[in-house]
């Protein structure tokens, strides 16, 4: 998944900047307790030595700001003209579901009690574009398995894209407190065949 490697790609080269920084300054704080102990003469301060402290950790925290908001804008950007889109609403406290593009118009919805469970219905290796908005008040759509999390707000449209390149049914939760039900807001992503997909976008009930 696309956004999985993304992701996954940002963390592992943070956590080695991370642990880098760490050993370094471990490895300086103890050269310099080991050093004062030895020593009884006082030495001058070293402003040119923190300076260059100071301006490498600088350097090291622009450098992951950068590499991580690049890394965001590639996963935001997409290069498909048309994208498939779904918009999606929450609510209390549920999910709706909706494909202006399809052929039958589908919309899928629920309750979110007990079984009723919507269920994101995507075509594999197609750029989806995702309008995220809520009927009432802040929610969130996070699908943990593929590491993505972002905020449904009322008046307003939250747009990403999806690419899932294999066929797949992943749990979708609500990430933002939202009210007494809040904890039941799930919803199915479920990835199908392009083909498949085409036959439930015309109706028929393939995929779900
Ligand atoms: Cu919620």
């Amino acid at each position: 998944m696309r956004q999985r490697q993304i992701f996954g790609t940002v963390f592992t080269l943070e956590a080695i900047v991370a642990g880098g920084v760490f050993l370094v300054i471990l490895g300086v704080l103890a050269w310099v307790l080991a050093r004062r102990r030895s020593e009884v003469s006082d030495r001058p301060e070293r402003p040119r030595l923190e300076a260059f402290y100071v301006g490498a950790l600088a350097a090291f925290a622009v450098f992951l700001v950068a590499w991580t908001a690049w890394q965001n804008h590639r996963e935001h950007h997409t290069a498909d003209p048309a994208p498939l889109r779904v918009d999606v609403t929450g609510f209390q406290w549920c999910w709706t579901f909706g494909y202006p593009q399809s052929p039958a118009h589908r919309s899928v919805t629920g309750t979110c009690k007990g079984k009723d469970i919507p269920t994101l219905v995507v075509p594999t290796g197609r750029t989806v574009q995702l309008r995220l908005t809520s009927r009432d008040v802040i929610h969130s759509l996070w699908v943990p398995d593929l590491r993505y999390k972002m905020d449904a707000f009322p008046h307003h449209v939250n747009t990403f894209t999806l690419t899932l390149d294999r066929a797949g049914r992943w749990r979708g939760r609500c990430a933002e407190f939202c009210g007494q039900r809040h904890s039941t807001m799930d919803f199915w992503i479920k990835a199908v065949p392009p083909r498949e997909y085409d036959r439930w976008a015309h109706g028929g009930s393939a995929a779900v």
